[in-house]
């Protein structure tokens, strides 16, 4: 006789969530790529660029931008029943920058995006990451009208190590933004795999 719950009933699965971090320049496309997956309605704290910005804001190549990210951007996405990501945009301009070090606590990863017509605007982040020892995951984000590079002349412009994942992908098409988040998951945990027979050897 059982008492209590069926214990032929299988339980829920707990899902493992783990925290993305989502980089890269000023208005390239990192509030647009948190949008396009996320199935919850994305948190956004988008503030209007205003005039009395325009010293501070650099807006050169984004001239048609109307607003900026101040905070983050928050979204999540199931990857698979049993792990669930949160997504963290970053704010792109350089005046936020004291945010970052809150937004990246317990993260797993980053994407770093980027985009061909300003590539020195992701060094910061990539630098950032580097720095301390975050695996991140660099995507192109392609838009139209700038120009199509080999994957190899982008790791060499922006000088990755060889064992940094690059992806091409569209910030605006979910199983594009999928595929990056896959490909930043498999390198994190594979590092973290590495570390760990490193250090029991
Ligand atoms: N054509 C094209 N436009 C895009 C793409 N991704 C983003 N955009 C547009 O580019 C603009 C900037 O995108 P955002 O997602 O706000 O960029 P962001 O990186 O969050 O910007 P900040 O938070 O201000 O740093 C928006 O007008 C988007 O609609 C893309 O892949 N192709
Ligand atoms: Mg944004």
């Amino acid at each position: 006789m059982v008492f209590g719950r069926s214990s032929r009933r299988t339980p829920p699965v707990e899902p493992v969530t783990l925290k993305i971090l989502v980089a890269g320049g000023f208005g390239v496309g990192k509030t647009t790529l948190v949008g396009a997956v996320s199935e919850i309605r994305p948190l956004r704290t988008e503030e209007t660029l205003s005039e009395a910005g325009r010293p501070v804001d650099d807006i050169e190549g984004v001239e048609h931008k109307t607003t900026t990210t101040v905070a983050m951007d928050f979204g999540r996405i199931t990857l698979r029943q049993d792990l669930v990501l949160y997504l963290f945009g970053t704010p792109g301009q350089d005046r936020f920058w004291f945010l970052w070090d809150e937004l990246a606590q317990g993260a797993l990863g980053a994407v770093v995006l980027a985009d061909t017509r300003r590539l020195e605007d992701s060094f910061a982040a990539i630098d950032y990451f580097e720095r301390r020892g975050i695996p991140f995951t660099v995507a192109v984000n392609c838009f139209e009208g700038a120009g199509r590079f080999p994957g190899d002349a982008v790791r060499a412009a922006l000088d990755l190590d060889a064992e940094v994942p690059l992806l091409m992908t569209d910030a605006r098409e979910r199983e594009a933004v999928k595929e990056v988040l896959v490909a930043v998951v498999e390198h994190a945990l594979a590092r973290a795999d590495r570390q760990r027979e490193h250090a029991t050897t």
